[in-house]
């Protein structure tokens, strides 16, 4: 008997966990659709190993345009959606909340309202990338499935909307849609302005001397910190169970921003001693001296969300998921190997390209 083909569609497919999970969609046979959207620039960096693949799709659509996602969901005709689009940055979330909005709430209900238009509710399944930021003030740590929401931002708010969007339609329609409430997922491929990748980065660039100083928010902000690569075989996971339920996906451990960065820099082969409090505190390198890591007010936010700590008990049992695969200290590790590399390979390519520019000019190469 001929079975029938596996059909996902990704929107955020260029981000940190669309390319991840394309990856592992990929490798489990699946014909793997995702959402682009027009920019000036055409390379994709995260996926464009997988781009030319048979069985990997990209069409223009946008989270924000009805229209795209009714045709788009019509044409691909999809067994899975993976809502991973929206503006995810929180403090970029404080000066384009409308944007956001738009983006990460509606966004969530035209996915929704293009699958019923077409007539897939009874076929298509759909997991929503929500989020450890709806707990933001938190009530209860460390958090599961029904601690409390009190979200503190307007990314926060946004996403609280897409949770009760799906549950409404979910019961409304007896739609298969369900949450990963994800906590802070992080991997060589996050972008540069989230606090581990920029920490990891600086860390590189400051050790291979092409960075002074690195300037930081709030250094006492706690978070329960996993690998992406692990966090989307839970996405999938989920929407592989008998009935739809929300899940907590994180590692069950805490660290500080400011552990993340003595690790990062003792990675990258400098050892950071902290001194003073707030504002005022720094990181200073042992062996030198010299202080590498400052407090800048611009990193603070008008609501910050300080202690994040996710029970995965749930996922654990019911999911057979293990939340411990990749360790805080490993992840910390990968991330470091990865930027060390990146930071050299940088800067032997801008060398060639100087000399190049030179024996061009001097008419040695043609
Ligand atoms: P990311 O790297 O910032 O990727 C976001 C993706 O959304 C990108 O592909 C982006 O496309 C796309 N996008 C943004 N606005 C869009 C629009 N209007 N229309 C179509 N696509 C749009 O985020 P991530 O870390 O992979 O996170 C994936 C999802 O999980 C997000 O929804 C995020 O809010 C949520 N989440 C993330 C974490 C985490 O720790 N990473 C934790 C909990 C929840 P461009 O490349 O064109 O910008
Ligand atoms: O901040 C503090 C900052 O921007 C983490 C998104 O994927 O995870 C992410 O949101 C903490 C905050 O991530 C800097 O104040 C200190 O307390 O790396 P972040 P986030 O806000 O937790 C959640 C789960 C999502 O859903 C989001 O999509 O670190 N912090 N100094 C800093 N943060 C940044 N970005 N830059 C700093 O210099």
């Amino acid at each position: 008997m001929e079975t029938k083909k596996n059909v996902a569609l990704i929107t955020g497919v260029t981000g940190q966990d669309g390319s991840y999970l394309s990856e592992f969609l990929l490798a489990k046979g699946y014909d793997v659709h995702g959402v682009i959207r027009r920019s000036s620039v055409d390379f994709r960096e995260r996926i464009a190993h997988l781009e030319g693949k048979p069985n990997f799709h990209l069409h223009y659509a946008d989270m924000t345009d009805s229209m795209s996602l009714v045709k788009l969901v019509g044409k691909v005709l999809p067994t899975e959606i993976y809502n991973l689009a929206a503006q995810s940055h929180v403090q970029v979330s404080f000066d384009a909340p409308e944007y956001t909005a738009n983006a990460d709430a509606t966004g969530v209900l035209r996915i929704l309202e293009a699958v019923r238009t077409n007539h897939l509710e009874k076929t298509c399944k759909i997991y929503q990338a929500s989020t450890s930021e709806l707990y933001g003030k938190v009530e209860e740590v460390p958090q599961n499935e029904n601690t409390p929401f009190h979200p503190y931002s307007p990314y926060a708010v946004a996403k609280l909307y897409g949770y009760w969007i799906i549950r409404e339609y979910r019961e409304a329609y007896n739609m298969f849609c369900c949450s990963g409430i994800l906590f802070n997922h992080e991997s060589e491929r996050r972008g540069e302005t989230f606090v581990t990748r920029k920490i990891t980065l600086a860390a590189a660039r400051i050790k291979q001397g092409k960075q002074e100083k690195l300037y930081l928010g709030n250094l006492s902000s706690l978070r329960d910190w996993g690998y992406a690569k692990d966090y989307v075989e839970c996405m999938w996971l989920i929407l592989q169970q008998e009935k739809p339920e929300d899940f907590v996906i994180a590692t069950g451990e805490q660290h500080s921003v400011r552990e993340f960065c003595y690790l990062a820099f003792k990675y990258a082969g400098i050892e950071l001693e902290f001194q003073g409090e707030g504002i005022n505190e720094k990181g200073i390198d042992k062996a030198t001296g010299k202080v590498l890591v400052e407090v800048s007010e611009d990193f603070y936010r008008p609501t910050d969300v300080v202690n994040l700590w996710g029970d995965p008990t749930k996922a654990k049992t019911q999911l057979g998921w293990n939340p411990q695969k990749t360790t805080f200290e490993e992840l910390v590790h990968i991330m470091v190997q990865h930027d060390m590399q990146k930071v050299a390979a940088d800067h032997v390519a801008s060398v060639m390209r100087t000399n190049l520019a030179e024996y061009l000019e001097k008419g040695l190469v043609k």
